[in-house]
């Protein structure tokens, strides 16, 4: 049997703050890397070791990905980071605060451009997009650089990843661990669960906690379920949820 491990990455200084990250490079709090190195301990407890790993550019993602093989004594292991596992672009709410645009722009509108499927939120100006002067994104394409995304765009471009890369390591028989974001992972688990447009929106991914995939040969998922306790799990998704709740503002 074929596994995978997906784990968003702890705290960030962002989601602390309640603001829009996207493809700011925020790093992780104090609690994002204890989350890091829990995730880790977990792991490790539950027998798992890994062959492989992936994670985005972003340093609190990169981070996790230490703290995790960190605390599995596997820092020795091979890490590729890709930019296609980025968070999705935030666009023009990159650096606000989530609170602060629900009260502005109304709770329902706030959750439109942090949850529908394939309605992006307002575009960065092109002169404004730091991306294109940043060396990490050097050889890409500048047509490749987003202003904004909406999931649907993170599917497209999270998902050649899957397929080129992600999808053969696992079918070779490597054991592969994947450290990345809130909605480069929804795009991942939307595909893998085959979930509907509509039902993707009530979908939150916690803060540094294993999600493990189950497939077949043909690398359908049998089952996947996170691994710690259900009701923090259950207390983190909600969390997460709520942070477009204008009440929070203040
Ligand atoms: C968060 C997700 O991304 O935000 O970009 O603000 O996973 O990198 O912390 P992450 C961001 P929401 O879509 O949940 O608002």
């Amino acid at each position: 049997m074929h596994k995978l491990v997906l784990i968003r990455h702890g705290q960030s200084q962002w989601n602390l703050d309640n603001r829009f990250s996207g493809w700011a490079d925020v790093d992780l709090t104090a609690q994002g890397m204890a989350e890091a190195q829990e995730a880790g301990r977990l792991l490790r407890q539950e027998g798992y070791a890994f062959d492989v790993a992936h994670t985005s550019v972003l340093k609190r993602a990169v981070r996790t990905l230490w703290g995790v093989l960190d605390a599995l004594d596997q820092m020795w292991l091979p890490v590729h980071t890709d930019w296609r596992l980025n968070e999705r672009h935030y666009g023009a709410l990159t650096g606000l605060n989530k609170a602060e645009t629900a009260a502005r722009y109304g709770e329902d509108q706030v959750k439109i451009w942090r949850r529908s499927y394939d309605i992006p939120p307002p575009p960065l100006e092109r002169a404004a997009n730091e991306a294109l002067r940043d060396p990490r994104y050097a050889g890409l394409d500048p047509s490749m650089i987003p202003d904004t995304e909406c999931l649907k765009d993170t599917v497209a471009r999270v998902l050649p990843y899957w397929h080129d890369v992600l999808a053969p390591a696992i079918r070779g028989g490597q054991r592969v661990v994947v450290a990345a974001h809130g909605n480069s992972l929804r795009a991942l688990i939307k595909y893998l669960d085959g979930i509907s447009d509509e039902a993707i929106v009530e979908l939150n991914v916690p803060n540094g906690v294993p999600l493990v995939y189950e497939f077949d040969a043909e690398l359908r998922p049998l089952r996947s379920y996170y691994l710690g306790d259900a009701d923090e799990i259950a207390a983190k998704m909600a969390a997460v949820a709520n942070q477009g709740k204008a009440k929070q503002a203040g």
